[in-house]
């Protein structure tokens, strides 16, 4: 049996999540994690039949049945991971009825998932519906994406639009837009079932004035998609009070798109 600390995945895990903290996106316990793994590749680490406990998910999963993932830890801090990841991660599989995880390896010292995890549940089972290769979903607090949530409406076609405008390469990274939900309760399955239902058309649902959720097939497509959206809210945001001489015309955004071959929501342009 190998190593679990020697991982790939475990590493990718350890160097997002430090990434994404020292980016400061994410402070104290801000932000989550869930990565779908290959379960052929656990086995290679974890014997299939030491189950550690077995913990309640509070909704139903069964789609989700036999699944394994990595998730990190309910309360724990990102700037804590790579130092520590048995007790900051943990990595957990979708019970045969769907109502429960039972836990493979990591949380050490009592730890459960993310207190977010039946919203990145929903959300696996929306993208995996329209992308089966869908793996990674990521909750984040990005500074220039949330200050532009208090100061730009929050509408899909409205936000997308002042995004794409921001960095010539936004329409082509995330052509499909982004998704926009208004302020909810965190924590919730009724803020997990409007992300889910967002993610069924958009890689990326922002919560108004709390963060976003970004979905992808591997981990540097899901954190490159971040990092496009927030490059261009900091653009935005660093602009926003002076005054606009020139900008990327619509026509232009549409002439960048059908170059890249991407299928875009045309309708977010106003041609
Ligand atoms: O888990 O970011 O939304 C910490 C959070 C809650
Ligand atoms: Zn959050």
């Amino acid at each position: 049996m190998k190593n679990i600390l020697d991982a790939p995945f475990i590493r990718e895990m350890k160097e997002t999540t430090a990434n994404m903290y020292r980016l400061g996106w994410d402070e104290r316990n801000g932000g989550n994690i869930s990565y779908l793994l290959d379960s052929d590749e656990v086995y290679e680490y974890l014997d299939a039949n030491n189950v550690l406990r077995t913990i309640p998910l509070g909704f139903d999963a069964k789609s989700m049945a036999g699944k394994i993932f990595v998730v990190t830890g309910r309360g724990k801090y990102f700037k804590n991971v790579a130092g520590n990841p048995e007790e900051n991660l943990g990595i957990i599989r979708i019970t045969g009825d769907g109502t429960a995880a039972d836990l493979l390896w990591g949380y050490a010292g009592g730890g459960v998932f993310t207190s977010e995890f039946p919203a990145h549940l929903m959300s696996h089972m929306a993208r995996l519906s329209v992308d089966p290769e869908n793996r990674v979903v990521m909750h984040t607090h990005p500074t220039y994406t949330l200050a532009m949530n208090f100061v730009h409406e929050l509408d899909d076609k409205k936000f997308t639009h002042s995004l794409w405008e921001m960095c010539t390469e936004c329409i082509a990274v995330f052509p499909e837009g982004i998704g926009v939900l208004p302020w909810m309760l965190c924590g919730t399955n009724s803020i997990g079932e409007a992300t889910a239902e967002k993610m069924k058309d958009f890689r990326v649902v922002i919560w108004g004035m709390h963060g976003l959720y970004a979905a992808g097939k591997d981990m540097d497509e899901t954190f490159g998609l971040v990092e496009t959206v927030e490059k261009a809210a900091q653009i935005y945001m660093l602009t926003a009070h002076l005054p606009r001489v020139n900008t990327i015309k619509d026509e232009e955004m549409m002439e960048l798109a059908e170059y890249f071959g991407v299928n875009y929501r045309k309708d977010f342009l106003n041609l």
